[in-house]
C-alpha cells in the first residue's frame, strides 16, 4: 500500500485529492493546521474512513513537517497548503509570503533531511504569469503581479533547485483556476453562484463585485487532482500547466449563472465608470464597486495544457457548463436543506 502526505487537507483541492487517492488504494496522512475553531467541512465525510489519518501540523514550522514525514515514511507528499486568495496578499504579504513561498521550501527541506526519495508535488499556480502573452505554456515567461504571484514563484524556483542541486523528485503543477461546490467563498466563482442563488431564493440585495473584464480559464478541482497525482506516477519530474484551454471573463460567468435562473441582466455603466447588471423588470441585481478592485490585476489567462494531455494523458472529464451546473445545483440543495 502507498503512502502519501497531503498538506492543505482542509481546502478545496485537498479534500478532492484524498478521496482520489484513497480510491486508488492509498493510506493517506493529511496535515492539519491548529486552529480555535476546526474546519474540516470539505472532509467530513471522510473521517471515518480507516485509511485516512488526520496529524497536527504547520507548514511554516519545519519541526512539525520533520517530525511527521519521519514518522510517515510517505512515498508521495502533495504541498497544497497556501494562503491562496490572491486579494487577501496585499493585506497580508509577509504571511502570504512565509506560508505560500517559505511554507513550501520548508516541505522541501524536510524532505530532504527525512526522506529524500520521497516524490513531491508542488502547487504552482498561472498567477507567476503576467496575464498580458497568452495562452501560457510551460515556456512562457513569469511576471507575477500580486504578492501571492511572486510567493508561489519562489516556491516554484525552489523546486527547480531542490530537483538540480539534491535530485530530488518535486514536480510542479501549474495550475489554472479550478472551482467546485467546495470552493472558498470568497473566490470569484462561488460567491457568484452564492449570491445569485440567495437572491432567487427571496434575499433582496445588490451582488458587489470588482473588476469584471479579467479573463480566466476554470476546470473543475475534481480534474485537477488527477493531473497531480499523474505527475508523481511518471519517472522524471517535471512542471506541467493544467488547465481547460477556454478563457472566459467575469462578465460572462456571471451572465451564465444568472442565465440558469432564465434571466437576461442589461449592463450599463455609471458616471464612475463602474459597471452595474439589472433585470427586464428594472432591478439591480448586481454592481462593480472599487473595494474589489485589486491594486493590480492578471488580466487574460488561457492555458495550454497539450504537453499534460500528451505525456500523462491527463483529459479532464468536466467542461465549463458541467462544472457551472455542479456548482449551482450543489448550492441549491444546499440552500434547500437550510
Ligand atoms: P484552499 O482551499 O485555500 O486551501 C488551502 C489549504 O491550505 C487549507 O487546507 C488551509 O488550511 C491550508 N493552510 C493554510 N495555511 C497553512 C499552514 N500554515 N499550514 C498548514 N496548512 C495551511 O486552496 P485550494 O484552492 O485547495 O488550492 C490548493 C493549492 O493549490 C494552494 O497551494 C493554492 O495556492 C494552489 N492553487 C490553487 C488554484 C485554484 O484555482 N484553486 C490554482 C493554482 C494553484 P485551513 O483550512 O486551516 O485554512
Ligand atoms: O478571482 C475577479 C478578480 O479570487 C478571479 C486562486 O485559486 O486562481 C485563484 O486566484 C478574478 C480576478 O481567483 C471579484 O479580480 C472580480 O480577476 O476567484 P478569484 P484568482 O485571483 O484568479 C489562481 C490560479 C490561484 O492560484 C489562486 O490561489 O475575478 N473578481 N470581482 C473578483 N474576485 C473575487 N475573489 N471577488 C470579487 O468580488
Amino acid at each position: 500500500m502507498k503512502k502519501a502526505i497531503v498538506s492543505g487537507v482542509t481546502g478545496q483541492d485537498g479534500s478532492y485529492l484524498v478521496e482520489n487517492l484513497l480510491n486508488k488504494g492509498y493510506e493517506v496522512c493529511g496535515i492539519v493546521r491548529r486552529v480555535s475553531t476546526p474546519n474540516v467541512t470539505n472532509i467530513s465525510h471522510l473521517l471515518n474512513e480507516k485509511h485516512l489519518k488526520l496529524v497536527d501540523g504547520d507548514i511554516t514550522d519545519l519541526s512539525s513537517l520533520v517530525r511527521i514525514f519521519a514518522d510517515e515514511e510517505p512515498d508521495e507528499i502533495y504541498n497544497l497548503a497556501a494562503q491562496s486568495f490572491v486579494a487577501a496578499s496585499w493585506n497580508q504579504p509577509i504571511l502570504t509570503c512565509n506560508t505560500t513561498g517559505m511554507g513550501a521550501l520548508n516541505v522541501f527541506e524536510a524532505a530532504r533531511q527525512v526522506c529524500p526519495s520521497a516524490k513531491i508535488y508542488q502547487a504552482s499556480s498561472s498567477e507567476m504569469f503576467n496575464g498580458i502573452e497568452y495562452p501560457q505554456t510551460e515556456s512562457t515567461k513569469f511576471r507575477p503581479r500580486s504578492p501571492y504571484g511572486v510567493a508561489k514563484l519562489f516556491a516554484h524556483e525552489m523546486a527547480r533547485i531542490y530537483r538540480e542541486s539534491f535530485d530530488m523528485f518535486i514536480a510542479c503543477g501549474i495550475l489554472f483556476n479550478h472551482e467546485s461546490p467546495r470552493r472558498g467563498i470568497e473566490f470569484v466563482t462561488q460567491k457568484v453562484v452564492d449570491s445569485v442563488v440567495r437572491q432567487m431564493c427571496g434575499e433582496d440585495f445588490i451582488l458587489e463585485l470588482g473588476n469584471l473584464e479579467a479573463k480566466r480559464d476554470w476546470s473543475h478541482a475534481a480534474d485537477m487532482v488527477e493531473g497531480m497525482w499523474l505527475m508523481l506516477q511518471q519517472d522524471e519530474p517535471d512542471d506541467y500547466i493544467l488547465s481547460s484551454g477556454e478563457t472566459h471573463s467575469i462578465f460572462e460567468f456571471i451572465n451564465k449563472i444568472y442565465r440558469y435562473f432564465e434571466i437576461d441582466l442589461v449592463w450599463m455603466t455609471r458616471t464612475s465608470g463602474l459597471p452595474y447588471g439589472y433585470d427586464l423588470e428594472g432591478k439591480v441585481l448586481v454592481q462593480s464597486v472599487d473595494k474589489y478592485y485589486r491594486p493590480n490585476e492578471v488580466s487574460t489567462l488561457l492555458g495550454d495544457s497539450s504537453r499534460a494531455r500528451e505525456e500523462l494523458h491527463w483529459s479532464p472529464k468536466y467542461t465549463f457548463d458541467a462544472l457551472v451546473i455542479d456548482m449551482i445545483e450543489n448550492k441549491l440543495s444546499k440552500y434547500k436543506e437550510e
